[in-house]
């Protein structure tokens, strides 16, 4: 087969967001679009390209099979040495960079748009991820954004015919190169590594029970995502589940219809099995499997910054921890800060980095962060460099088997001992991006202009005294860079905090996303929703966000 090269023009507006570039399937389908910024990739890449390794697979949502088909023919035109592609182009994107990090290759290419619905009048997206299987950094991100306003030509080599469902190795010649792709098992690696790092005895034996004990009766749900496969490995095969304590195991090409993300809205499916069931612990993972939401008996729900908390606090309990020892911990900037006090009350050290899996990575690399989350239900570890889903399921069923409490007596002991920081997210989606954008400006001013450090705002018979207020910037203490406009916050006396800051995944308008923050020591047993409203009331007053979004309630409240 040879190369050819196709004249081609830029595309607007190919600008990788918070974890990729996302758009309506549409979108990629125009001709050219999903090769110019494949190609784009590859030229960000262009000194290491010859003779290298990718990684290449998705969430099995609709487009997945044709981008990596294409994705196969513009890497054997760009001089890449080998593709390990998941069969039927199914990786999950942990498994992606459990598989780049194994393997050493220069990096991955992950088909998904994580938890953003799927289907052909839906989302599809492309993320690359660097040599240390993270997703790749601003700079590099950028780098592909100016590269696709400049594209004029991509190569390719069209007539490869490769057949990713079947395992197996093919080669190509390639005008004289030789050029691989190896279709892999999508989850034995990541199998593997799962029972290096936990105990999958002390699991199995906790889910099966024993002579004592009846068996935790677990319920694992998939949405229909990409960890189907994945966690039929792990809890039917490894740890000895029944079908029934698993759902929505197959990967569809449109979730099913199915949001396919784990919070209690769009995976009201799970709490309501688990609250009327006799289910111990209930776990729902997103499209693409790097997020995670737990709850315990009765749909108990654990915020994913009280998950992150609790679990720093006993990462004694999983064999990888015992053998790496503990770094320090860190959480995105709107994550609560439950787990700062977990850091505090350990000597670790503690960093808050912006919004996005890829401002971890850094720390990590250094040796000085072993677990980190975020509040949009994402914990991870340092075993991989993207959050993990099922990681972190098996790491609460670690903790669950090694202190053989419930998951509201975990909680309830945890803000016992250390407080509990109250948090909510309000989502205002699709709302309409110039008003969004002119509300952010306005806010920015207000919040930054003489006078608002000190003012006092009150709602619901609550003061709260502005302690400091700004733009969110981050400077990474390893490599110096810098991350501006991260999100504006507002920090009170009491340490409450108020953030907004529009979503950078989205496909189509804007999405406005409040979080709210507020930490009790004494007053632990409280509702979320009740015992945040003042603050609420105080957010939507200074924002004005009911004039600018024409919205009187959020889409999404988590
Ligand atoms: C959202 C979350 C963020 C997360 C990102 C990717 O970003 O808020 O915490 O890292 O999604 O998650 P944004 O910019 O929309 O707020 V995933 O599971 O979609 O890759
Ligand atoms: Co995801």
């Amino acid at each position: 087969p040879s190369v050819v090269n196709v004249d081609t023009n830029p595309f607007e507006g190919q600008k990788p967001g918070t974890s990729g570039l996302r758009k309506k399937v549409k979108v990629f389908l125009q001709e050219h679009y999903t090769e110019n910024f494949v190609q784009s990739i590859l030229d960000a890449n262009k000194d290491s390209l010859a003779g290298s390794t990718l990684v290449v697979g998705g969430d099995g949502r609709y487009l997945v099979k044709e981008v990596v088909d294409k994705i196969i023919k513009i890497s054997a035109a760009n001089g890449v040495g080998r593709l390990l592609v998941g069969q039927d182009g199914i990786l999950s994107t942990p498994a992606v960079s459990c598989i780049i990090r194994k393997y050493k290759a220069l990096g991955g290419i992950v088909l998904t748009a994580s938890h953003n619905p799927g289907g052909i009048d839906n989302d599809f997206g492309i993320k690359f991820n660097c040599a240390n299987g993270g997703p790749a950094p601003d700079a590099t991100t950028n780098q592909i954004y100016a590269l696709t306003t400049a594209i004029k030509q991509y190569k390719i080599v069209p007539d490869i015919a490769c057949d990713i469902s079947k395992i197996g190795v093919s080669n190509y010649d390639i005008g004289g190169q030789k050029f691989t792709v190896e279709v892999i098992d999508p989850v034995n690696d990541y199998v593997a590594y799962m029972k290096e790092i936990f105990d999958f005895n002390k699991i199995k034996a906790l889910i099966q029970g024993t002579e004592q004990r009846k068996p935790f009766n677990v319920l694992i749900d998939s949405m229909n995502g990409v960890t189907g496969p994945y966690v039929k490995r792990i809890f039917i095969d490894e740890l000895g589940a029944r079908e029934g304590n698993v759902r929505r195991i197959v990967p569809l090409e449109d979730f099913g219809g199915a949001h396919p993300d784990p919070n209690l809205t769009y995976a009201a499916d799970l709490v309501n099995a688990v609250k009327g069931g006799d289910y111990d612990l209930g776990a729902a993972f997103d499209g693409d499997g790097d997020r995670n939401m737990i709850i315990g008996r009765g749909a108990f729900f654990v915020t994913p910054s009280d998950s992150l908390a609790v679990l720093a606090s006993y990462l004694q309990l999983i064999p990888y921890f015992q053998r790496t020892g503990v770094r320090g911990f860190a959480r995105s900037m709107p994550t609560a800060a439950a787990v700062d006090r977990v850091a505090a009350a350990t000597g670790f050290e503690m960093f808050e980095v912006p919004t996005g899996w890829k401002y971890f990575g850094n720390l990590m690399d250094a040796g000085r962060l072993s677990l980190c989350g975020e509040e949009s239900f994402g914990t991870g570890s340092d075993h991989i460099r993207e959050k993990d889903g099922l990681w972190a399921a098996l790491a609460w069923l670690s903790v669950l088997a090694g202190t053989g409490h419930s998951v509201e007596d975990i909680l309830k002991a945890h803000w016992a001992k250390y407080g509990r920081n109250y948090f909510t997210r309000y989502d205002y989606e699709e709302c309409a991006s110039d008003s969004c954008n002119e509300m952010m400006q306005v806010l920015e001013k207000k919040i930054t202009s003489p006078g608002f450090v000190g003012s006092s705002h009150s709602a619901g018979g609550k003061t709260y005294v502005v302690k400091l207020a700004d733009n969110f910037s981050y400077m990474d203490p390893i490599d110096q860079s810098v991350a501006m406009k991260q999100g504006l916050r507002i920090i009170f006396e009491d340490g409450s905090r108020i953030v907004l800051r529009l979503s950078g995944t989205g496909s189509s308008g804007a999405t406005v996303r409040l979080y709210i923050d507020s930490y009790e020591a004494k007053d632990v047993l409280g509702d979320a929703q009740v015992m945040l409203k003042p603050l609420i009331d105080v957010a939507l007053q200074i924002s004005e966000l009911p004039k600018y979004t024409g919205r009187d309630a959020p889409t999404v409240i988590t």
